[in-house]
């Protein structure tokens, strides 16, 4: 019996966990008390891991389908496999014939974090997707505009503020994101203790809201007109005061030009907030000493995520909270350089996609297009697949339509531990090793950090030997790409060569934290398993930019010639239902539902449904419910509830584990409903093209339960 200290991978909360370790599997999971960043905070999911690592489904090794069944393949006959099929096509019809969807479990792995950019770059096709466009892309764009960098986003120094506003998360569900900060309960509570206060705007009464000092219940998709609305007000109250900031930033003068139109009195029936409660919401965050405003999935994806993510900055901007303590601050992490002050700045559109002419973003092309690309024929059509740590059937708008786009691309490879409603489609899976087999370090995480921390850990049980771990896959996967075939020299794609006693990516890393800030080496962290603290954030303006100016640019052009579409739509009447989604701290997007601790007890994918619609409607609490909307139907589980907002439903995304030919036998008996059944595929923010899954239109109409058959006499 031994004891290991890892972080968690689940979440981007990063969690130190104490592992107890018998021979090759965890009999036990705590959180480990003396982890310097997440001090014994654990969840649900991270107690699970020793569930998650012996799940009898996981795949062991790989699988490749003959003559329409999977079987067991060795390692070198699934590599030689892949080479052969994806060499062939892109032989014949070019590297743009070959797509790749990269899953938000890419960004939790070193593994990851190290070889998705080698494995692009080899690929070299314009048809690479990922997880990003349905989530966060908006705040890439924001950023990569305001700042000059993609990854230059904010968060909000939780331990030193005064004030917090967020909007569109539930922190005390997810905790956090783009957002790494274990225990945002426990910090929150400490704010509050210490005289602070937070607000929470949601249309649903989320945990989170219901443990802060005003929740706000907004019409969903309308957060762009309460920011712009609060802006208004900032100048309009000549609240505006940038304090250190102000030699630092550009363009304050476009950005109230813009925000004219948009008084407290104008958004105020749209959002369902109150004129004089945008006023004294206003009036409190620039009151306050140090504040910060957050925002996350309910403002990214949304029909304007991009000018709503900006505008989260522009008000920590305009009230001189971005980077000084207590406000909303730049992380400087151990693996990451200091910058120069100016770059290049950032564009969109290098190219687009070939069905719709969607602009590339950020190096890739919009998820919800990836059907368009494999069901059209014709020059550049997608002709095969590979999928790495994603669920896409599950995940993206419209999903019905892409799950039948998987059935005929002619080769699909993924890398995946599960046979799921994703890789049932495949060919061929490559099953990467369980948590407890890899080393980690948050190359990803630890950039949005609350405080700066490092830490590294070693695999808690002794890989297999001749077993490849995800570095090895996704670099035989490179070699593959880069036409050196399945067996390729994986230090030498690296620019690595030599011996050494460490691991490649420990090299790789070394070699980073060396170069980094604070002089830090793989030996140095493995001296400390309990991480390393390296301080409170510091302010790093005007070091971290990276646009032509040198400057914030507050205004740029993109976003000004997106608020006449605001406008707009701030004058169209809307009416009806609209449906949003909600997250639950037992469940981790698709695919935790098959670890039996967090899927017993009371049913999570139900449909929210406020107790005056639901009378309306005529629908029952755990009764049927039919939600349909552009692209199609399901049919959910009521549940009725005051925490919902009028006129909205909630059903969260992940579930549908209904799909046959798949491997997950805890899930199936937990299945729910696939959300993205509903969602619309041709609803997309066009600056980041980021799927709208926030305030969807749907109807709702209860089923009729079926007539009792009466026994024949
Ligand atoms: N309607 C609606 N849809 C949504 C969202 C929403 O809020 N509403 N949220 C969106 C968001 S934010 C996200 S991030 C996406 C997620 O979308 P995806 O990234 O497409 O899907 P996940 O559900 O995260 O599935 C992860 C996959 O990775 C596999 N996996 C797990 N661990 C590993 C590993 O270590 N290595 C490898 N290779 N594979 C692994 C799992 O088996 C699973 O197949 O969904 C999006 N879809
Ligand atoms: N337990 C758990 N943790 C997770 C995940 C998980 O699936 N489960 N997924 C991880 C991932 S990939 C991500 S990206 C993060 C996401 O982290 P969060 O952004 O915190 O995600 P949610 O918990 O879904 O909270 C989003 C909230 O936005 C609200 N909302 C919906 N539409 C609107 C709107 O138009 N306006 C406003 N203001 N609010 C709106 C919803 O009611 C919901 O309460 O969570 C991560 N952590
Ligand atoms: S909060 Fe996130 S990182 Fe922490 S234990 Fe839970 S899943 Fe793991
Ligand atoms: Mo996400």
């Amino acid at each position: 019996m031994r004891t290991a200290y890892t972080t968690c991978p689940l979440c981007e909360a990063t969690c130190g966990l104490e592992l107890t370790v018998e021979d090759d599997r965890i009999t036990a999971v705590r959180g480990d008390r003396k982890d310097t960043f997440s001090n014994g905070f654990l969840c649900p999911k991270g107690a699970s891991l020793g569930a998650l690592d012996a799940d009898p489904d996981r795949l062991r090794t790989p699988l490749a389908r003959r003559d329409g069944e999977f079987e067991p393949v060795s390692w070198d006959e699934a590599f030689t496999l892949v080479d052969e099929k994806l060499t062939a096509i892109i032989a014949e019809h070019g590297r743009d014939a070959v797509a790749m969807y990269l899953g938000n479990p890419t960004v939790h792995s070193l593994a990851g974090g190290l070889y998705a950019g080698v494995l692009r770059k080899a690929l070299d096709s314009r048809n690479v997707f990922t997880a990003a466009t349905v989530d966060q892309m908006p705040k890439h764009v924001s950023s990569g505009l305001l700042y000059g960098g993609i990854f230059t986003i904010p968060v909000p120094d939780i331990d030193r503020t005064d004030f917090l506003l967020l909007l569109g998360a539930d922190p005390f569900s997810s905790n956090g994101s783009l957002w790494t900060v274990p225990d945002v309960p426990g910090r929150l509570k400490a704010l509050r203790k210490r005289g602070g206060a937070f607000v929470v705007v949601d249309p649903r009464r989320s945990r989170t809201a219901a443990a802060a000092d005003r929740h706000l219940p907004i019409v969903p998709g309308t957060d762009v007109f309460l920011l712009l609305a609060m802006v208004n007000e900032l100048f309009a109250a000549d609240l505006v005061d940038l304090g250190a900031l102000a030699p630092h930033v550009t363009g304050v003068d476009g950005v109230r030009a813009l925000s004219e139109p948009f008084t407290p009195e104008a958004v105020a029936s749209r959002c369902g907030v109150a004129a004089d409660e945008i006023r004294a919401l206003t009036h409190r965050l620039a009151a306050a000493p140090r504040a910060a405003v957050y925002g996350r999935i309910g403002t990214t994806t949304v029909e304007f995520g991009t000018v709503a993510s900006w505008l989260v900055d522009v008000l920590n901007i305009l009230t001189g909270n971005l980077d000084r303590p207590g406000g909303a601050m730049f992380p400087l992490p151990a693996h990451m350089r200091r910058g120069t002050g100016t770059g290049k700045g950032f564009t969109t559109g290098r190219w687009h996609s070939r069905v719709r002419g969607l602009p590339e973003v950020a190096g890739e092309l919009p998820a919800v297009t990836l059907a368009d690309e494999i069901g059209t024929p014709g020059p550049g059509q997608v002709r095969a697949l590979v999928t790495v740590a994603g669920n896409p059937a599950l995940s993206l708008p419209n999903s019905a339509r892409l799950d039948a786009a998987l059935s005929t691309v002619d080769f699909m490879v993924s890398v995946d531990p599960y046979l799921n409603e994703t890789t049932r489609h495949a060919d061929v899976i490559l099953p990467p090793p369980p948590p407890s087999r890899r080393g980690h370090y948050d190359l990803a995480f630890l950039s949005f950090a609350v405080r700066n921390v490092a830490k590294y850990s070693r695999p808690a049980v002794e890989p297999t030997p001749g077993e490849p771990d995800e570095g090895d896959i996704l670099l035989r996967l490179t070699g593959i790409f880069a036409g050196l075939g399945p067996d390729a020299d994986l230090d030498a794609l690296v620019g690595l060569s030599g011996e050494s006693p460490h691991t490649r990516e420990e090299r790789l890393l070394d070699a980073r934290l060396r170069s980094g800030p604070y002089g830090l080496s793989v030996d140095a962290l493995l001296d400390q398993p309990h991480g390393v603290d390296l301080g409170p954030l510091t302010s790093r303006v005007p070091e971290i930019l990276r646009t032509p100016s040198g400057r914030i640019e507050l205004c740029p052009d993109p976003i000004a010639a997106d608020v006449p579409r605001v406008l707009e739509a701030l004058r169209t009447p809307v009416d009806g239902l609209v449906l949003v989604g909600r997250r639950h701290l037992r469940s981790n997007n698709s695919w935790l539902h098959n670890v039996p601790v967090l899927v017993k007890g009371k049913q999570l994918c139900t449909l929210l449904v406020n107790p005056d619609d639901a009378d309306r409607i005529g629908l029952v609490d755990g009764g049927p419910a039919r939600v349909t909307s552009r692209v199609g139907e399901v049919e959910a589980t009521v549940e009725v509830s005051a925490d919902m907002a009028a006129g909205v439903v909630s059903l969260p995304h992940g579930w549908g584990h209904d799909r046959p030919g798949t491997r997950l036998a805890t899930a199936e008996a937990h299945p729910g409903v696939n959300v993205n059944l509903l969602t619309d595929d041709l609803a997309v923010d066009p600056l980041s093209g980021t799927a709208v899954l926030n305030g969807v239109r749907v109807h709702v109409t209860p089923v009729q339960p079926a007539q009792p058959v009466q026994p024949a006499k």
